[in-house]
Formats: structure tokens, C-alpha cells, sequence
């Protein structure tokens, strides 16, 4: 055994501490794992199941609001038939006690009310695969001609055992004070203006949940209805653009150190990750490329009148940067912009190809979605959530919340004495 680096936390005494590992490999001084989740399951199989592992002690998981989330993710203007069957709930398996988390891993299962995976008869082969899908790239990837096995995994439904842990990472941040707000920004040429700030979001929130399609402008969303509806009626689907605000957000979560440890890297391939997302934004994004740096850069102000707050009174006048300079939080709310792109399942077909035969022809169809922007903006949310809280444990750490309280809060202290 070597001694390793030395580990100072948080007001403790520096530490040597013992490491069997090459200098560089991140060692959790508290021995907590970081924050991870997998998920498993099949969309018409028997269940859907989320490992969540890194969630520290004495966090209670607030259900009612987990399931909510997950029912707002089953909801939307232009789901499918799918969602009058399920009713997604979580159920714990592992990792809670009596409402509150142990420090150990979570399992939550979410079950499938439309199981019937091994029913050739229900859940035929599919062989003409879908343009935009993952049947044909999977099928030769599996080196088969029935493209069943990899949509049942590529499908959408996994999103469900998504949100489940995200909403974990939700409440842990909502324990800390740092609230997630995702909506839907527009699709084709209906798009909202309205501006969200730290100010006005929990007014958009309470617009965005009127709205049948999660957007927090009432003429925007009816100009979004409409296009769902039109591309309804021409067996055709949708995508679109959603936005997720973080607020309250510590400064320095992230790192510029290393390629991995930046945040907003971390951010766009959580976001990036989930089915039918083609690009990602922070702040401007794409926009900067046409524009001065005088124009993009936020100014840096001073205001004593805020210092009290998470931002440490470093405000700025506008927040192109999305709240991410060099890959680490900067205090102003965290802004990512998601692009999905329009469900691959055509009512009407696209050219395809029968693997069995090279026969060309329409792909195949299952019943499936016209748009699942307003879910996807669900999903968003807490993926950017979890990425997030993940950040936040691994700057402030702790095996309970208790700790993770009290450093949260002494690091800000710190900070402010810094000003003298
Ligand atoms: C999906 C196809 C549809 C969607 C599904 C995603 O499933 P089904 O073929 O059972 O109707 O409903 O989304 C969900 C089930 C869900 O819960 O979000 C696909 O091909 O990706």
C-alpha cells in the first residue's frame, strides 16, 4: 500500500490518505461511490427498473412529487395510445427505510402494464426497419433480421426509469435549495419569447402546467397544438426544442482541469443521451459563433445588496454563458437548450428495406407518438438534475445530507471571507 495524495476538506486537517492507485484516479475520500444510475428493462417487458448509487444518507425522496413527474412525463399534446394503458408509479426495492434514503444503492421499479414482450403473437418481429430508428443499425448490430430486441430497448419507455432516478437528484438538490425548471420552447416556427429568470419561474411553472404542452406561454402552446394536430392529420410527427433552468446554484461545481470533470460537457452528453436529442445548448449556444466577443461575454458587477446570496453578490447583467464559464457553475442559473428531433414512427412510412429479402418497400409501423416534445422537457429536467446533484456531491461530498448541508454552507463562507 502507497500513500496517496493529500485530501483536505472542508475546514478539516489535511490528511494523508491510503491509495493503492496512480496518482490522477479520483479516490472518494468519504468512501461514498459518485453519483451514478443505470436503468433496465424492456418497453413491453415486465417492469422497468432505475439503479440509483451516490445518494447520501437521510435524503427523503418526496414520492408524490416523483410520480407526479413521472405522470406529467406520460402527459403532453400528441402522445399515443400507449400512455392510456400505463400509470407509472415508483416503488423502492433497495436503498430506502422508512422515507429515507440509507447511503446505500437505490432500486426503484416502475411496472409495465403493457407487458406482453414474449407474445410473438403481440409483440410480432419487425423487419422492415424504420428510417431515424435504431432498428437497422441495431438488427446488424445483433446480426439479426428482426429489429424487435433492439427497439424494445431503444424505445422511449426507458425514460420513464430516467426520470425515476432524476427526480431522486431532484429532491436532493430541492434539499439544498437549487430548483430545475424544464418547459417546452417551441417546434417548427411556433415558438415562445417569454424569458425565464430566477425572478419569474415559478410563475412560468404554474403557466407551463396549464399548458397541454408544457410551454409557458398560452398563444405559443396553441401554435404548437396546431402543428401537432396538422402533422396528425398528415401521418406524420414533430419535434421541437426544450429549455431546462437551474437556479440557486452554487459557484464552482465542475472543474476546468480535465476534459471529464467540466460540467457543461457533462450536461450536453446527459442531454444528448436521450432518445431522439440531435444537439444541445448552453446559454447562446450556436448563436455565439455570430457574434463579437463584446456581445457574448457577460459583464462582471459587484452588488452588496445580494452578497447574502448563492451568487455571492457576482451578478451579471445578462447570462449568455448559460451559468457555465470554463466548464464550472458561475453562480447565475444554469441554462441548457435540447433539440429532439421528430418521432421516427411514420403513420405513413418512409422507404425501407425488408431484411429478410433486401426488398424495398415502406418501413414497418408500431403504434407510437405524433410528438413527445412536452415529455421529452420532462425528461431534460431531471437528467439535468441529476448531472447537477452529481456535481454538487462531488465539490461538497458527504455520507449524509447533514454533512452535505454543512459544507455546502461553510464553502460559502469561505468564499465570502474572501472579500475581506
Ligand atoms: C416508442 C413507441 C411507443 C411510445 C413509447 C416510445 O411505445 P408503444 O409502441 O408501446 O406504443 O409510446 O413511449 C413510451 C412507451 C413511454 O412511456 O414514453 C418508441 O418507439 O420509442
Amino acid at each position: 500500500m502507497t500513500w496517496g495524495r493529500m485530501v483536505c476538506r472542508r475546514g478539516a486537517a489535511p490528511a494523508a490518505v491510503p491509495c493503492d492507485r496512480p496518482s490522477g484516479v479520483r479516490v472518494p475520500s468519504t468512501g461514498m461511490a459518485s453519483l451514478t444510475f443505470r436503468t433496465a428493462g424492456e418497453s413491453h417487458g415486465p417492469e422497468l427498473i432505475a439503479l440509483v448509487e451516490g445518494v447520501p444518507a437521510g435524503l427523503a425522496p418526496d414520492v408524490a412529487f416523483m410520480n407526479a413527474e413521472l405522470r406529467r412525463r406520460q402527459g403532453g399534446y400528441g402522445r399515443g395510445g400507449r400512455q392510456r394503458i400505463e400509470t407509472d408509479e415508483v416503488t423502492f426495492l433497495a436503498g430506502v427505510r422508512q422515507g429515507r434514503t440509507t447511503g446505500a444503492p437505490i432500486a426503484i421499479r416502475i411496472m409495465n402494464r403493457d407487458s406482453r414482450l414474449d407474445d410473438p403473437g403481440r409483440t410480432p418481429p419487425l423487419h422492415r426497419p424504420r428510417p431515424g430508428h435504431a432498428d437497422l443499425a441495431g438488427a446488424i448490430k445483433w446480426l439479426t433480421d428482426d429489429c424487435r430486441d433492439a427497439l424494445e430497448r431503444a424505445s422511449a419507455r426507458e425514460t420513464a426509469a430516467r426520470v425515476a432516478a432524476g427526480t431522486v437528484a431532484s429532491c436532493l438538490l430541492r434539499a439544498l435549495d437549487i430548483e430545475c425548471f424544464g418547459f417546452v420552447r417551441g417546434l417548427r416556427d411556433a415558438l415562445t419569447t417569454v424569458e425565464v429568470t430566477a425572478e419569474n419561474w415559478r410563475s412560468m411553472l404554474e403557466a407551463r402546467d396549464r399548458s397541454e404542452v408544457y410551454c409557458p406561454d398560452a398563444s405559443a402552446s396553441q401554435r404548437i397544438i396546431d402543428h401537432i394536430r396538422r402533422a396528425k392529420v398528415d401521418r406524420d410527427t414533430v419535434g421541437g426544442w426544450c429549455e431546462v433552468h437551474v437556479f440557486n446554484v452554487p459557484i464552482g461545481l465542475g472543474s476546468c482541469v480535465q476534459w471529464d470533470t467540466k460540467l457543461d460537457g457533462r450536461l450536453a452528453r446527459a442531454v444528448m443521451s436521450i432518445q431522439a436529442f440531435k444537439a444541445v445548448e448552453i446559454g447562446l449556444g450556436r448563436a455565439v459563433g455570430g457574434l463579437p466577443g463584446s456581445q457574448v461575454h457577460d459583464p462582471i458587477h459587484f452588488d452588496a445588496a445580494s452578497a447574502a446570496a448563492r451568487h455571492l453578490g457576482y451578478v451579471r447583467p445578462t447570462n449568455n454563458a448559460g451559468g457555465l464559464e470554463g466548464g464550472m457553475t458561475n453562480g447565475m442559473p444554469i441554462v441548457v437548450t435540447g433539440t429532439m428531433k421528430p418521432i421516427s414512427t411514420l403513420l405513413r412510412g418512409m422507404p425501407s428495406i425488408d431484411l429478410r429479402t433486401g426488398e424495398a418497400g415502406h418501413s414497418d409501423y408500431e403504434r407510437s407518438d405524433v410528438c413527445a416534445l412536452p415529455a421529452a422537457s420532462v425528461v431534460m429536467q431531471h437528467a439535468v438534475a441529476f448531472e447537477v446533484a452529481g456535481a454538487v456531491l462531488e465539490k461538497f461530498g458527504g455520507d449524509s445530507m447533514r454533512e452535505l448541508r454543512a459544507h455546502l454552507d461553510a464553502t460559502e463562507r469561505m468564499a465570502r471571507a474572501l472579500r475581506g
